[in-house]
């Protein structure tokens, strides 16, 4: 397989000026008929090349002219005019067979679209790639009664209808959606009075689920106006839902497509984290409309100027609409469990990558999340105000164009006259930075010393000091705020900052609100912690005092056998009872550092991680803290139930989050007493859904696993979460067994993503039951990732990823996984998804 470099890229040899696409639809037999302006690129002459994949050619004409092109790997080339000439192609290809989903595909009899990243090639002959910009006109023909493409609707018919979207765009944000199906409606009119038409469309079914959806598209559209100036720019905006998808969505111009998970929630169905967790995709599919699709990328190695950038909005916006501390907690907690677990394995790779084989494979924690944590860095270093600027300065100079990360940059420095050269660095040098701090304090002088070292990654042996932004506050040994935040750029290697006129040494409290994606270390005692716990004016740092005891806690146990400890359990106990606190930040508190994440941290701390022996410290330091707290946790839990209907809003789901977070330590002392009782009267999925969790997690959830079952049978979201419940949460020894018996269910319909990633992702996120000893887990994952991958090598070559921490783990352990590892490399004719993943986590 070949390997693209960014270093190779060149501008393409053909403009394209126009588009003009046909669909007549067939199950197995659709025809694509295409019209297409080409024109020479005088700056980059070259052959005529057009990607194509699985099309069987009908006819090619030019300036109608039969022609004849020569197939080569990848697509075609042909001989063509030097002069702008229409290119006229029909091609077939077969939607039914198409089990990939990417492409032209059919879900539940219905036809949908997924091009991005290179998913257009297989739907006609075109330059596949972002740089070549066009307005399209389709004409869709077939038998469903709902038809719809991109842009605005311009005519229908019985059997057909057509759209023309006047914004030029790359052929990834091309969709094209057909089936049976009914809109919830509704309109929104923007700030300068463009009237709106808004659909969420599904099935007959499904009509009840999407209010939710709904109400967070309009506000979405309220807040890109008020925060970024941002308004919708076409007549209709349509949203649809797919019960077969690969990822959460897609920001297709005018038409998003969305995972059915991603937008579909009633009370009944939807926990409190599915409605936040939609809420934030259909934001970040609208914001898209402007970061991504009116402004693009360039090429695929500049994927984080569309992601980062959009991650980074979607989390101001969740900010906003929820709690700004809670969402930030959040979203440092799934850069730790995911972008870190990447950049500290074999995986690791710069925000920008450097080459890829498929870039697939390169939508990533680090290009997503780690892409937008640069972005809130670059706000921090220039302030608020004239990143507003260089926003919008982005917008004019960029309107309409495909970019790079250096006109992003470019941006940046024009607005405020700063260097940025060094700061571009985060963009190239993957690993997460170390930051190690110690202190000195002298004649009311109180000094920092930082020293900055990121670990080498594969590819990149040495490494730059980088741009460190790290916010401190200082805090005098009454609990007061001496020093409020301030800002301390780093840019040496090692460096010292100093503060003056202080009466006593004061507490350092360091990299407020994780004001840099690196790994801070020092050597703090548990005082240090516990006063910070109790006195810091940042919540965030508030929230990580906590967790630092915690998880000295945790490893104390893990390496030298201690009991849990007390002290920890007591500074819990007071954050638990302080009402002043939000009950989500609270409920955040209460939950125990991940065990993947105290893997990471032993072997950090050169410790082979035992994953049994890390369960084992957790469910001894749980029960402790059910029989010191348990006084206090009932009395939380009924404090916090909430009356009347259900709402999803942030303060009633943080309620339940601590009811529930009490719920689930109580259950280790009532006999889950509690948990049957919530789980019978629940009239909400969060409810019951957590009830049924305490039930599963004491060994008494057999029941109402089969209860719940019964009645939820006919809801293929709500099963999904029947599925993955019970790998997640099985015994260590009985993981694999778990997983085995509910592959062989009948409702476990594998080629669907949601269904597969079910089982398969929480067996895997069950770190103790993955990892057990025996080797099952492993065995069953390589078993069923070689089965998938033939089918749908996108979903397949993800869930490899299980494996990316092997390096960390003892020998036994390690062989059992190099042999899974070996006898997926070994499937013949794997797909080149898979195939580059695997070799990548091998190293
Ligand atoms: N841009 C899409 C992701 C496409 C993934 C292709 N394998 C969704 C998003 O980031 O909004
Ligand atoms: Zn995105």
């Amino acid at each position: 397989p070949k390997t693209i470099y960014l270093a190779d890229y060149t501008p393409p040899a053909y403009w394209v000026d126009d588009v003009h696409l046909t669909f007549r639809l067939a199950p197995s037999s659709t025809r694509v008929v295409s019209r297409i302006l080409f024109r020479p690129n005088p700056d980059a002459p070259g052959p005529f090349f057009l990607h194509g994949e699985a099309l069987t050619t009908i006819s090619v004409r030019i300036d109608g002219q039969p022609v004849s092109p020569t197939p080569v790997e990848g697509g075609i080339v042909c001989d063509v005019p030097d002069r702008p000439f229409t290119w006229e192609a029909e091609v077939e290809i077969d939607p039914q067979a198409n089990t990939a989903l990417e492409g032209l595909y059919l879900s539940g009899g219905m036809y949908c679209t997924q091009c991005e990243a290179e998913g257009f090639r297989k739907i006609t002959y075109y330059p596949d790639r972002p740089d070549v910009m066009a307005p399209f006109t389709v004409r869709i023909e077939g038998d469903a009664p709902v038809l719809l493409s991109n842009g605005n609707p311009s005519g229908s018919g019985p059997g057909w209808s057509e759209w023309h979207d006047p914004w030029p765009k790359p052929a990834y944000l091309f969709a094209l959606v057909a089936g049976n199906l009914v809109a919830h409606r509704d309109r929104f009119t923007t700030r300068s009075g463009r009237d709106v038409e808004l659909a969420i469309w599904v099935r007959e079914g499904d009509l009840h689920k999407c209010a939710f959806g709904m109400d967070a598209l309009k506000r979405s559209m309220v807040w890109d106006e008020r925060v970024y100036g941002r308004e919708y720019d076409l007549d209709v905006f349509n949203i649809v839902a797919v019960d077969d998808f690969n990822m959460g969505a897609m920001e297709n111009k005018g038409l998003n497509i969305f995972n059915a998970s991603a937008v579909l929630a009633s009370p009944d169905t939807a926990t409190d984290a599915n409605f936040e967790r939609i809420e934030s995709i259909i934001a970040h599919e609208y914001f898209h409309n402007w970061t991504g699709n009116r402004i693009t990328c360039r090429d695929w190695f500049q994927l984080c100027l569309k992601e980062g950038l959009t991650v980074f909005r979607d989390q101001q916006f969740s900010a906003d609409e929820r709690s700004a501390p809670v969402k930030r907690i959040d979203d440092v907690l799934a850069l730790r469990g995911r972008q870190f677990r990447e950049d500290n394995g074999p995986l690791a790779h710069p925000v920008r990558p450097e080459s890829f084989v498929e870039i697939n494979n390169f939508y990533t924690a680090t290009v997503y999340e780690k892409g937008a944590e640069l972005i809130g860095m670059l706000r921090r270093l220039v302030g608020a105000q004239a990143y507003d600027r260089a926003l919008q300065l982005y917008f004019e100079r960029h309107d309409g164009q495909a970019c790079t990360i250096e006109d992003w940059i470019a941006v940046f420095e024009d607005t405020t006259g700063r260097d940025l050269r060094q700061f571009k660095r985060w963009y190239s040098q993957a690993g997460t930075p170390r930051l190690d701090v110690t202190d000195s304090f002298e004649d009311g002088r109180y000094t920092l010393h930082f020293r900055q070292h990121t670990p080498p990654t594969p590819g990149q042996p040495d490494k730059d000091p980088l741009v460190i932004p790290v916010a401190v506050g200082l805090l005098a040994p009454s609990g007061e705020e001496v020093v409020s935040t301030t800002l301390l750029e780093m840019t040496e290697a090692e460096q010292s900052f100093a503060f003056d006129g202080l009466s006593a040494r004061p507490v350092p409290s360091l990299l407020r609100g994780f004001s840099a994606p690196v790994i801070l270390t020092r050597s703090a005692d548990n005082a240090e912690r516990a006063f910070l716990l109790a006195h810091d004016t940042d919540p965030f740092n508030r929230w990580e005092a906590g967790r630092a005891l915690a998880k000295d806690a945790l490893m104390r146990m893990v390496t030298d056998g201690a009991a849990p400890d007390a002290a920890f359990i007591e500074a819990l106990g007071l954050l638990l009872d302080d009402d002043s606190l939000d009950p989500a930040f609270r409920a955040l508190a209460l939950h125990l550092p991940g065990q993947d994440d105290l893997a990471q941290s032993l072997f950090d701390a050169g410790v082979t991680p035992d994953p049994g022996a890390i369960h084992a410290a957790c469910e001894a330091m749980a029960d402790a803290m059910a029989e010191v707290l348990e006084q206090r946790l009932a009395t939380i839990y009924d404090a916090m139930q909430v009356p009347g209907p259900y709402s999803p809003d942030a303060s009633a789901a943080g309620r339940r989050a601590l009811a529930n977070g009490a719920l689930s330590l109580l259950s280790r002392r009532d006999g889950a007493a509690r948990a049957a009782t919530q789980f019978a009267a629940a009239d909400n999925m969060t409810q019951q859904l957590a009830g049924l969790a305490a039930l599963v997690r004491r060994g008494r959830g057999e029941d109402a696993l089969a209860a719940f079952y019964d009645q939820w049978r006919g809801d293929r979201l709500v099963l999904d979460k029947w599925f993955g419940l019970q790998p997640g949460l099985a015994q260590p020894q009985d993981a694999a067994d778990v997983a085995t018996r509910l592959t062989a269910h009948p409702d476990f319909d594998w080629k669907n993503p949601n269904r597969f990633r079910a089982v398969l992702g929480a067996l895997a996120a069950n770190a103790a039951g993955f990892h057990h000893p025996s080797g099952a887990a492993y065995t069953l994952m390589a078993d069923w990732l070689i089965r998938l991958d033939p089918v749908n090598p996108q979903t397949a070559a993800r869930m490899t990823t299980v494996f990316e921490t092997w390096r960390r783990y003892d020998a036994d352990r390690q062989a059992l996984i190099a042999d899974a590892l070996e006898r997926i490399a070994a499937t013949p004719g794997l797909s080149r998804d898979t195939g580059e993943m695997v070799n990548r986590i091998r190293g």
